[in-house]
């Protein structure tokens, strides 16, 4: 009985708040682009009609990464193909992609840009044959200046309660129809603006479960800085 009451009250309260917000503040408009290309609509050029095609100079070019949790897969490249400007050439060439270990949980890797930028956009592209195409993750960014702030949360700890701010939720899987091979994700903000950030931390996870082969195949990272 008190526990309905609580919920019910805190449901009150939010409602109360997203009304002050609405009043207050333009709400935020970040929305998360999708796309997919298959067959020899996948090329090296990774070119998307909304999605931009990977940037070689962008604010994540020269900045600092780091493994945070999980294992990188051997087989695959260091966390530098993620902002190096360069792509694979086909859907099948781990060397070019960075992924997590197979039969692992995914894992957590930050880019630290060094000072805080004002973000137009995080764009991540990926390319496989299979299931490691698609990508599935939460995207966590801070300016690093909450007193408890931990650039490096690990699998215990969740990032919201060591300075971080949940962004966005990207899964590029399909509901239903072809998986394609080449997927673009694009995280933006119809404002203009994610707002301003050093940090940024990619929490991701395999794609299925079905076989030790779900990590996604990351071939790029960009960060675009607002104009
Ligand atoms: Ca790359």
């Amino acid at each position: 009985m008190t526990k309905g009451v609580t919920a019910r009250a805190a449901v009150v309260v939010a409602a109360l708040l997203s009304v002050a917000t609405a009043t207050a503040v333009p709400r935020d408009a970040m929305r998360v682009t999708v796309e997919r290309n298959a067959g020899g609509g996948a090329s090296a050029a990774f070119k998307f009609k909304r999605v931009p095609a990977p940037a070689r100079d962008d604010a994540a070019t020269g900045a600092r990464l780091a493994l945070v949790v999980g294992q990188r897969d051997a087989n695959g490249a260091q966390l530098a193909a993620l902002t190096d400007g360069a792509l694979p050439s086909n859907e099948d060439e781990p060397r070019a992609n960075f992924f997590f270990n197979a039969g692992t949980d995914g894992g957590r890797f930050l880019i630290d840009l060094g000072s805080a930028v004002e973000i137009a956009e995080v764009n991540s592209y990926s390319w496989h044959a299979s299931s490691r195409a698609a990508q599935v993750y939460n995207l966590y960014a801070s300016d690093g200046s909450a007193p408890n702030f931990d650039a490096a949360p690990d699998e215990r700890t969740h990032p919201a309660s060591r300075g971080w701010k949940l962004i966005a939720t990207v899964d590029t899987r399909p509901a239903r129809g072809e998986a394609g091979t080449q997927h673009g994700a694009s995280v933006n903000d119809a404002g203009g603006s994610l707002g301003k950030y050093r940090y940024l931390l990619f929490d991701a996870v395999p794609t299925e479960y079905d076989d030790p082969f779900g990590n996604t195949f990351f071939s790029e990272v960009d960060v675009i800085a607002k104009k």
